[in-house]
């Protein structure tokens, strides 16, 4: 990457992909929203300067079709949604600087001129195309109000996406078989004319701006697929009235306004403004993050863009990839804006292992999770810690029940409970000694990871460091056992005590990016004034005020009742909506929003397997595959290589050298110490200048491990 590191002396942005204003918000969205501000925390922790900003999209198919549901106004739907928004994300402890909208004023005006830029340098142009059309409805079918197979991939697939497939962007006239959403009869294809925005100009920038981008690695992956296989010019008109009207259109009475993904980015910027206009441009300039001063129109390229300009980073749902990373730099760059430095893609949620579905009210709902009376940094640490971002997260009361008190509870409340009561009772406070140099080096230790997982784009690792660093604490309270010399080695005690309350401290400062009023509570148990928000991670090394009060526990246990009763009360909602439905199988039901995950029932399709292969091979030719049970040892990413692994697996016999192409689909941390199965007599190969001996089987495109269930010793043949 060509980018410095954070922090840098230019402003930086977060963003994050903005809601559509059409239903109520769950956990798929809190994913999101939580972890672009755990991040926009943790950069500000390390002294960046940066804003969140963020927005509802009001506009598009996913407001219009849902408004036209309920027979209301879209404008007035999405506004209501909005409003509901804006309390929300707060009560989540997600702190925007600026919330705004894709239909207010900044947005409108802003869309506007960047369009009109594009056209003045010639990026647009108009084009007949075939439009879907419901003739029993008479009209135009833009978007969600058709339905069809995906030309790509055979998915079953809306009219702008393939969300159920290969996620790709799919261009009006481009769904097979379309059928109307509307009246459910088939569509007809009708010529009509549409502007085009010639994305397939700016394949050469784009693949620089990829080489350069920092943040996930599917952000960047797909789209240099899509750039190989050649891109398409983009329509960025729609037939429809709600919307931003394309500029200085003739009112000749045909509605035309702007496709919602031209104008739902724009909002990043009009975000921006917005919060720089409040707080006034000596404080924050938004045009020195996104303006490019002319470095493009000078031929400059997105790294001396990304050095110009701001730190712009997004945090998205990995379905909207083509949206950011193609789309996206491609109209800042043809309007002559700055260039994105990181695009973060994090994976879907998962509830109880199935796809996260709205319809079928398999869900946890926002509003819910806070009856429910859980504390929203709960949620936080669970969403941030589990798994990486690019991962797809499973929640389960269960598991999150088990994060909570394992690590929460049992690691970070207890070891701040136990070093703040015992420093309380004997020294009324932070004893007057000096912190030790282990533990001054082991809290910098804890500064190190935490600026390096930041500068990764790591927000578990963030997480971890924090409360590794109070699983030190608990370790080195027990191995010194203060207890036992407050009598007999009063200094040593004291000594010990003073580790630990600075220890307690460095890990409220490490974690308020992830739990920020937890981090508070904290701060205020040590008698620190202010916000613990705006300490720095130097903070962590600063001696806390000599006395403090007598502190109280700040995380409780979750007890194993209530886990089973939330348990229960999903499935029984879940299994309600399912009859309601009739069945569990999809009806193309337009679902609420956009962050679904692809249903991952555990039955394939059959029609999407390969199909069985009609030559046999005998028990003999079988018995040539030398497949043997393993265990992984270590595992690690292949520098360069975006998809590769590394990794050590022990055979029994000996340990193999194994590239696996899992890099991003598994959590290599996590890998060391699970049993797999290799096949041991494969030709031995290179790749990217790592031998690899042998090949460990996976079935499935998330690469799902295959492993054995029972007593199979290390080294056993599979038969
Ligand atoms: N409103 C929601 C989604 O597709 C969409 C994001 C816009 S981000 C500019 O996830
Ligand atoms: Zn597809």
């Amino acid at each position: 990457m060509s980018s410095d590191e954070f922090p840098t002396d230019r402003p930086a942005v977060v963003t994050c992909g903005l809601p559509y204003a059409n239903g109520d918000l769950h956990i798929g969205h809190l994913r999101g929203y939580i972890g672009a501000d755990a991040f926009n925390r943790s950069l500000e922790t390390l002294g960046q300067e940066t804003a969140y900003v963020c927005g509802s999209d009001m506009h598009g198919t996913p407001v219009a079709v849902n408004a036209e549901q309920q027979g209301v106004d879209p404008e007035d739907f999405a506004l209501e949604w909005h409003e509901q928004y804006k309390e929300t994300f707060p009560q989540f402890n997600v702190d925007f600087d600026n919330y705004g909208h894709t239909h207010d004023e900044t947005n409108t005006e802003l869309t506007q001129d960047i369009v009109r830029t594009l056209d003045e340098k010639g990026y647009i142009y108009e084009k007949e195309i075939q439009v879907a059309y419901d003739p029993d409805a008479d009209q135009y079918l833009p978007d969600r109000y058709v339905v069809g197979t995906c030309p790509y991939c055979g998915a079953k697939a809306r009219g702008d996406e393939c969300d159920e497939g290969c996620q790709r962007h799919l261009e009006p006239g481009e769904v097979e078989d379309p059928t109307s959403t509307i009246t459910g009869n088939p569509a007809e294809y009708r010529e009509r004319a549409h502007k085009f925005f010639e994305v397939s100009e700016f394949a050469d920038y784009l693949t620089e701006f990829l080489d350069g981008l920092e943040g996930t690695s599917n952000a960047r992956n797909q789209p240099r697929q899509w750039i190989e296989d050649g891109l398409q010019d983009w329509c960025i008109t729609r037939d429809m009235d709600w919307g931003i009207d394309y500029p200085d259109a003739e009112d000749d009475g045909d509605d035309l306004v702007l496709y919602v993904w031209v104008d739902a980015p724009i909002e990043y910027i009009a975000s921006t403004k917005q919060y720089s206009e409040r707080v006034g441009k000596d404080v924050y300039d938004w045009e020195e993050v996104w303006k490019d001063d002319g470095v493009s129109a000078s031929g400059g390229s997105p790294d001396e863009q990304r050095e110009s300009g701001g730190d712009i980073v997004h945090i998205i749902g990995r379905d909207i990839i083509q949206h950011h990373a193609i789309f996206w730099p491609a109209m800042l760059e043809g309007a002559g804006y700055n260039a994105p430095r990181g695009i973060a893609a994090t994976g879907f949620i998962t509830i109880n292992g199935k796809g996260l579905s709205t319809s079928r009210n398999r869900a946890i709902w926002a509003k819910e999770y806070l009856d429910e009376g859980f504390h929203p940094d709960l949620l936080r640490y669970y969403l941030t810690t589990t798994g990486g971002l690019q991962q797809d997260v499973d929640f389960s009361w269960e598991a999150f029940q088990e994060k909570v008190n394992g690590e929460l509870v049992g690691t970070v409340g207890n070891f701040w409970y136990r070093s703040l009561l015992f420093a309380y009772r004997n020294y009324e406070g932070t004893p007057e000694a000096d912190v030790s140099e282990e533990v001054h080096e082991r809290i910098e230790g804890a500064i190190g990871e935490t600026r390096e997982a930041v500068n990764d784009y790591d927000l578990r690792g963030v997480g971890h460091a924090a409360t590794r660093l109070a699983q030190f604490g608990n370790e080195y309270i027990q191995r010194n056992e203060p207890w036992k010399l407050t009598d007999e080695e009063p200094e040593r005690a004291a000594q010990v005590i003073r580790d630990c309350v600075q220890i307690a401290k460095a890990v409220g400062v490490l974690l308020e990016p992830i739990a920020p009023d937890k981090a508070q509570d904290l701060w205020a148990q040590l008698g620190e004034d202010g916000d613990v928000a705006n300490a720095h991670l130097e903070d962590a090394l600063e001696a806390p005020p000599r006395t403090f009060d007598e502190p109280g526990e700040l995380f409780a246990k979750i007890e194993d009742e209530r886990v089973e009763e939330l348990t229960e009360k999903l499935e029984e909602r879940v299994d309600a909506a399912s009859s309601d439905d009739g069945d569990e199988s999809d009806d193309g039901e337009t679902e609420s929003d956009d962050t679904d995950a692809v249903e991952s029932d555990d039955m394939a399709d059959t029609d999407d397997l390969e199909p069985l292969l009609e030559d046999r091979i005998g028990f003999e030719d079988f018995q040539e595959l030398d497949i043997r049970v393993g265990r992984i040892e270590e595992a690690e990413g292949i520098e360069g290589a975006d998809d590769l692994a590394r990794l050590e697996v022990d055979i029994g016999f000996e340990t193999r050298q194994v590239v696996a192409g899992i890099k991003q689909l598994h959590d290599l941390e996590e890998l060391p110490g699970t049993k797999c199965v290799l096949l041991a007599n494969m030709e031995p190969a290179e790749l990217f200048g790592v031998e690899s001996n042998g090949m460990i089987l996976a079935a499935g495109e998330e690469a799902d491990l295959l492993t054995t269930h029972g007593d199979a010793e290390i080294g056993e043949k599979i038969k």
